[in-house]
């Protein structure tokens, strides 16, 4: 069984509010699917519509309504929303921390024009939208312990860059037009599902490399803390944050956070369950320098005032979760 009921929190919320009719864009990224699969447990699959610009793979499991939709192109998304009636947009496509520094024109186009047409959408049409941040929209100036919501965000990457445009303009938005922007800056992810392109991924590829080989080879040196949250919770957080009533919120953007480790930390929890698990380090300077410019963590408190915000899973949960997860797939 798994450590804490995943569930409970989602019925509890389904229960009182009707059910939205939500697009989900880059549905088939490491947090789409995930979304996707919660929403149908809470409303049935008439709520979601979820979209990409690739096919789905051949073993997709849960998926109803899958869609071509291109996010640089206005009048498609329009199409869909009008089509298919919607009024929310999860947008989760953006292309994350390293990968955006080996691409910066086609971060530019994804995260940055994809957000203005998302917005303008939803400025037309009276969407809500949530549109994910990051701990990446805050960079070496900003002081790195217990970040708080407001403080200097000087990021060093295009990532970081085009999710604080992300920020500001879903602000602009919300205060000129009304759109109801909501967002939230994650720390990395951890899931049952490969991410791609991030800082923060070598914390999923631990469980795949410890379950196949026993051993892990980490691109970032050992004491290096990050702030991290396990799926369940960043799920629970999106679908809380959205039902919040309007008025509770004091912001548009919050922090969001689980719990901080190091490579090394990891390591030994997951050594608690696996004793012959081995780690070593050979360092990627570029995910390194990005992870240096980080918040080792994050202060969610507003976010736990405001709309109660509350995270399950600290790490040895996450662990027990990850490997019950992926022993399950392996099966
Ligand atoms: C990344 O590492 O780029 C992401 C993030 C923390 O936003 N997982």
């Amino acid at each position: 069984p798994l450590p804490v009921d995943p569930l409970l929190r989602f019925k509890a919320i389904s229960q009182t509010q009707k059910a939205p009719r939500v697009l989900i864009t880059g549905s088939l990224g490491q947090l789409g699917r995930g979304l996707n699969s919660v929403y149908k447990y809470m409303y049935g699959s008439e709520c979601v519509v979820m979209s990409d610009i690739v096919r789905l793979p051949a073993n997709a499991t849960d998926v109803s309504d899958y869609n071509y939709l291109d996010i640089l192109n206005q009048g498609s998304i329009e199409e869909i929303v009008v089509n298919k009636n919607i009024d929310t947009i999860v947008h989760f496509s953006a292309l994350l921390s390293a990968i955006g520094e080996t691409n910066v024109p086609l971060a530019l186009q994804v995260n940055c024009r994809g957000v203005e047409n998302i917005l303008q959408v939803a400025a037309k049409h009276k969407l809500k939208v949530f549109i994910p941040s990051t701990i990446g929209a805050f960079g070496p100036t900003t002081p790195r312990e217990n970040t708080p919501d407001l403080t200097v965000q000087c990021p060093t990457t295009i990532y970081g860059v085009s999710k604080v445009y992300a920020e500001r303009l879903g602000e602009y938005f919300n205060h000129r037009f009304g759109v109801d922007f909501r967002s939230m800056r994650f720390p990395g992810i951890i899931s049952a599902t490969k991410p791609g392109g991030g800082t923060t991924d070598y914390a999923i590829q631990i469980f795949y490399d410890a379950l196949q080989k026993g051993k892990h080879t980490c691109y970032l040196r050992p004491d290096t803390r990050l702030p991290m949250m396990y799926d369940t919770d960043c799920m629970a957080s999106i679908i809380q944050l959205l039902s919040a009533e309007s008025e509770s919120l004091k912001r548009r953007t919050y922090n969001v956070t689980g719990f901080s480790f190091t490579p090394e930390e990891i390591a030994d929890a997951i050594r608690r369950v696996m004793p012959d698990f081995e780690i070593d380090y050979d360092i990627c300077p570029t995910r390194q320098a990005i992870a240096d410019s980080w918040p080792k963590s994050l202060d969610d408190s507003e976010a736990r005032k405001d709309w109660g915000w509350n995270p399950e899973y600290g790490l040895e949960e996450t662990v027990q979760v990850m490997f019950a997860l992926l022993r399950r797939e392996e099966d």
